[in-house]
């Protein structure tokens, strides 16, 4: 059922460290051709750590862990539909044998199916993305709570993010995070990160500052039980931060337009994440492309501990 890139499969035979990065970011989180390129960026810094990248996607109906750049580009550009999958609609997108971007929960999905995760082989997967999904803002009345989290209770992977998405509320997805027994940890910082901003005000479960750190807590979550992934989150460059005061006011007007014209579901991160990009001339995009980067370097380091660890 699942499809591997030659570069994949050979790493996977050879015991390389893989990093498994998302689809959706691409197709509907980020405009072409910003989104392109960031892909591209990422892939790159993480081979230059001496790691695997394996961009995860549905290509005609062919869930595939490792796409090759031609494809890529199709997920960025868009020539044809390319739907936004999620655990829910995965099955019907690929009877039909239709293209599907991958959010973080389909992508960890088929990465357990592939058998990349801790929970499979054992061979510990790293996953980047950007902001995990969560507790959408007005969840008490519209009930949108991302299947992400549920799907990272129970995946064994490191997901590195910078925090939640901050259209979020964060405060409900920290809650949730902790109900679900996930362990936040920050990466050279002692607070949650806010995705565009450094701090939301929210505490980590504790920090570290090393990969090897990180590797070697992930490891002790799993063996003391735990079946779910290790959340790492690592702040946005200060360079490119926005601070919340400023973030907040444009996410709350995206809000009420989405809900004025109906808005909502799986279209509604990408519908508020194009309003704050034009809202902010375009520094939000900014930001997200750096935390992209930041996010997939860092990964790609903790892949290497992992695996000095594992396959010893
Ligand atoms: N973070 C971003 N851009 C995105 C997403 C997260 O900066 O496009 C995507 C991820 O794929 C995440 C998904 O899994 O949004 C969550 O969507 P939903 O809230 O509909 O579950
Ligand atoms: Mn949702």
């Amino acid at each position: 059922m699942i499809a591997f890139s030659d570069r994949v499969r050979t790493a996977l035979t050879s015991r390389e460290p893989v990093v498994a990065l998302e689809s959706t970011v691409i197709s509907h989180g980020l405009p072409f051709p910003e989104n392109f390129k960031t892909a591209i960026e990422c892939e790159r810094l993480i081979e230059a750590e001496g790691a695997v990248p394996a961009t995860v996607g549905i290509v005609a109906g062919v869930p595939r862990i490792g796409i090759t750049n031609e494809e890529l580009r199709t997920f960025a550009e868009k020539p044809i539909g390319i739907a936004k999958i999620g655990l829910a609609n995965m099955a019907a997108l690929i009877a039909r044998r239709r293209w599907g971007a991958t959010t973080v929960a389909s992508t960890i999905r088929i990465a357990s199916l592939g058998g990349l995760t801790y929970n499979d082989t054992p061979r510990p997967l790293v996953f980047a993305t950007g902001g995990i999904g969560g507790v959408h803002r007005g969840a008490k009345d519209s009930f949108d709570i991302s299947a992400d989290l549920t799907a990272l209770a129970a995946t064994q992977i490191v997901c590195v993010c910078a925090g939640a998405k901050a259209i979020l509320d964060l405060e409900k997805t920290r809650e949730c995070l902790e109900t679900l027994g996930i362990p936040v940890i920050g990466f050279q910082t002692e607070e949650f990160p806010a995705f565009y901003s450094r701090k939301s005000g929210l505490e980590v479960d504790a920090s570290v500052d090393t990969p090897d750190q990180a590797a070697e807590l992930a490891l002790i979550s799993w063996r003391m039980g735990s079946r779910g992934a290790v959340l790492i989150c690592a702040p946005v460059a200060e360079e490119y931060e926005i601070s919340p005061a400023e973030i907040d006011g444009i996410i709350e007007e995206a809000h009420a337009e989405a809900r004025s014209i109906g808005v909502s579901g799986r279209e509604l991160t990408p519908f508020l994440l194009s309003r704050i990009s034009e809202a902010t001339g375009g520094r939000s995009l900014a930001a997200n492309r750096a935390l992209l980067a930041n996010n997939a370097k860092i990964a790609a380091r903790i892949a290497v501990s992992l695996n000095r660890l594992v396959c010893r």
